[in-house]
């Protein structure tokens, strides 16, 4: 089969790699010349597991070729971004490219797959309507037609887009059915088919339903410094009933798809959203809350000093997308108390912030408080003497309950509670 897969970036690049490496002749379509000029040469521009190695090894072998435009093929896989405008609606305008894009390359009997997430009812309202104003019934299966939200999470991509359930909304039943032999071709998980909506809004909501309960952790973290309480340890105990899971509070909810998705529900249902409203507001509201933490701290202290560990939205990735690290910093910054704000992160390079990046030693040298922000992996193993050995007063606030216990004098706060 040829597949030609539009959008080549956290998800269109995996992709195509796992097709070429199941015997697909992929050809992978982008607007941006660095990212073709580099996947000719064999290399690639995002940081994932796994990914790299593939993607040279398909480039090397002639089943994964890229360029500018689309070509002929069987099946179209669109996986190009869907951002949100400032006034935080969804804007799908590539989505309309991609598929426009590929409408001179089309034949009878193709299919047409949507990956990207999007708006419910897009595929419906948005996408079938630029096909059938092109001439073809996609009713009647002339095209195939489906969404499929991919669901895998950065960091274990590779794993995961192999491994993960993979839902299949069809604008037909016919469609779903075929399109789910293309991913059979590599899939190990398992397939479920339904209809368009039904998928479009079924990832929705499970990116919706972590926003939400990271709010209500993110409202304990709050809670918990009026009552002087650790609320690690309330989640800890409450998480022992059976019927209970709530998430870990933090600096706020970041990446590309979280603090994303649930707007596009709000959308297209605001009168009957309040709560996916409030959760995002809770949310987007952490990083002032940092730093009326770290006010705190630093009461009596004139230009406090401030090690800052991670700036990336999670641990373990480079991926500075919607951080609230980056955000906590520049309130840091711009804030009236002079705070003099010294970065530390294992991943990020300063390519990719306005902001110098200092080695760990550096950043602890005569600091009045640590402010950890991100759990990598190096910070949950790191030998917590350091703080006393380097700091000017050994005091840390640990916003994402990652460190190992403190030793000597070095006290090291949760999130919210300040009293202990
Ligand atoms: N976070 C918390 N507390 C938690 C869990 C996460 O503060 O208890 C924060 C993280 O630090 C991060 C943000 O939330 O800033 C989001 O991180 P994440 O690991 O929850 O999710 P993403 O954005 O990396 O990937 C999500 C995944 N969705 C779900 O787990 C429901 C992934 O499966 C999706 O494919 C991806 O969104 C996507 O592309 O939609």
């Amino acid at each position: 089969k040829n597949i030609c897969v539009v959008g080549l970036g956290h998800i269109g690049l995996p992709i195509s790699g796992v097709l070429a490496e199941a015997g697909m002749n992929v050809h992978g379509v982008d607007i941006d010349e660095k990212v073709i000029d580099n996947l000719q040469g064999g290399s690639i521009l995002i940081e994932e597991p796994g990914l790299g190695d593939l993607v040279s090894g398909v480039v090397s072998s002639g089943r994964l070729t890229a360029g500018g435009e689309p070509q002929e093929a069987d099946v179209f896989i669109v996986a190009v971004p869907t951002p949100v405008y400032d006034d935080e609606s969804a804007n799908i305008t590539y989505v309309e490219q991609a598929v426009k894009s590929i409408l001179p390359y089309l034949n009878k009997g193709n299919a047409v797959i949507v990956e990207s997430t999007v708006p419910p009812r897009t595929i419906q309202d948005k996408v079938a309507p630029v096909l059938e104003e092109a001439g073809w019934d996609v009713a009647a299966n002339e095209i195939y037609l489906a969404h499929c939200p991919e669901r895998v999470i950065p960091g274990s991509v590779m794993k995961e887009i192999k491994e993960n359930t993979l839902i299949i909304g069809g604008y037909t039943k016919e469609a779903a059915a075929k399109v789910a032999e293309v991913y059979k071709l590599f899939l190990e998980g398992e397939i479920i088919e339904t209809t368009a909506i039904t998928a479009e809004m079924s990832k929705l909501m499970e990116n919706t339903y972590r926003d939400v309960n990271i709010a209500l952790a993110n409202e304990l973290a709050k809670i918990s410094a009026e009552l002087d309480v650790n609320a690690h340890e309330v989640i800890r105990l409450a998480n022992v009933h059976p019927r209970v899971e709530l998430h870990e509070p933090g600096p706020g909810v970041g990446g590309h798809c979280i603090p994303v998705d649930p707007y596009f529900v709000i959308e297209k249902a605001k009168d009957v959203s309040p709560l996916m409203q409030t959760a995002r507001e809770i949310n987007n509201s952490m990083p002032e809350f940092v730093l009326s933490q770290i006010e705190k701290l630093t009461k009596h202290i004139s230009n406090p000093k401030i090690a800052v560990f991670g700036l990336s939205y999670k641990g373990d990735v480079d991926d500075v997308r919607g951080s609230p690290a980056i955000d906590v910093v520049f309130k840091l910054v711009n804030n009236k108390k002079n705070y003099k704000v010294f970065c530390h992160d294992p991943y990020v390079r300063e390519d990719q912030v306005p902001l110098r990046i200092h080695p760990l030693e550096e950043s602890l040298e005569k600091a009045d408080v640590a402010l950890v922000l991100v759990d990598h992996s190096e910070y949950k193993k790191m030998d917590t003497s350091i703080f006393e050995d380097r700091m000017k007063t050994p005091v840390v606030l640990d916003m994402r309950n990652c460190l190992p216990e403190a030793k000597g004098d070095t006290r090291i706060y949760p999130i919210g509670d300040l009293s202990g």
